[in-house]
């Protein structure tokens, strides 16, 4: 069996799930929302990660029948936690290249929101940087659509691309997300050098300077946590405040913390 006709069966076979990892508040340590990531449980297999399958699914475009079902069970979750008396989060959902040019994405993600009753404003759509560049003019255009239907938008893996600044600033995005590479930098001990940092602290500066949340990712020790903080970095996620969980788990910690 390879991958790809594995794959083609997986959304029918339901064997795809979603982990949760939890997006905190860094001023006050609230969970604010959570990224979905997707994983692929084969049966009798070991379970799969996206690395190993999205190139797959990118290039035989599975990746449109796949993302829906992410984004529809993403979104049905956010109502789920609502409902069972959790804050209302908000929901982060990666789309790659094929989804995000793909034609009548803003009227799959308008049905999807309208099926599964949850509201535009606590989707958040991840694009990364070097998707967006790629083509910007038409990237624009997309997020125009997106942004006018309340959706919000934020730029996963910023840094690693090779971003034109007068074009981040007409993208209609809510947020940049530093990408784990520039945050794992930042020194794991007390003794810093003076340039740890530098790159997550330039990031956090320009997002700030243009109206924008920024969310630091890969967040795995204290000092990290607290460097980000001193710089009013919004936002973090990281194995440091949690892995991604099953929705059940995620909705444990709200209980016992209440
Ligand atoms: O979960 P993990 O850290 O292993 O994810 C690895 C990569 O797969 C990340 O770049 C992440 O953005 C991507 N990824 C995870 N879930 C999804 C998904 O639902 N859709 C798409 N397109 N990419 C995903
Ligand atoms: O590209 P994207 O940001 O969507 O990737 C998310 C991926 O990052 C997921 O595969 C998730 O498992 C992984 N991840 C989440 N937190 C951490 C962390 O603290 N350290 C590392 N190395 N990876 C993380
Ligand atoms: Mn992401
Ligand atoms: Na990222």
């Amino acid at each position: 069996l390879t991958l790809e006709s594995g794959l083609r069966h997986a959304v029918e076979r339901g064997e795809l799930q979603l982990k949760y990892q939890p997006q905190i508040d860094l001023a006050d340590g609230a969970i604010l929302g959570a990224e979905a990531l997707l994983r692929w449980q084969p049966a009798g297999q070991q379970l799969v990660m996206p690395d190993a399958f999205i190139t797959i699914a990118e290039e035989t475009g599975l990746i449109v029948p796949i993302g829906e079902w992410v984004l529809r069970t993403a979104c049905a979750q956010q109502v789920a936690w609502r409902q069972a008396g959790l804050p209302d989060l908000r929901i982060a959902v990666n789309l790659s290249a094929r989804q995000f040019r793909q034609p009548g994405l803003d009227a799959m993600v308008a049905r999807v929101l309208a099926d599964t009753g949850c509201a535009a404003d606590r989707l958040e759509l991840e694009i990364t940087e070097s998707v967006l560049m790629e083509r910007p003019d038409s990237a624009a255009e997309t997020l125009q659509r997106l942004s006018d239907m309340g959706v919000q938008l934020a730029i996963d893996d910023f840094g690693t691309g090779y971003s034109s600044l007068s074009y981040l600033k007409r993208f209609p995005i809510n947020a940049l997300k530093i990408d784990r590479s520039f945050v794992r930098d930042i020194a794991a001990k007390r003794a810093a050098s003076n340039d740890d940092g530098a790159i997550a602290a330039a990031v956090i500066a320009l997002a700030h300077s243009m109206g924008l949340t920024v969310v630091a990712e890969g967040v795995e020790t204290e000092q990290q946590r607290d460097f980000l903080r001193q710089l009013h970095c919004d936002q973090a996620q990281g194995f440091y405040f949690s892995e991604p969980m099953s929705a059940a788990a995620l909705e444990h910690l709200f209980i016992q913390g209440a």
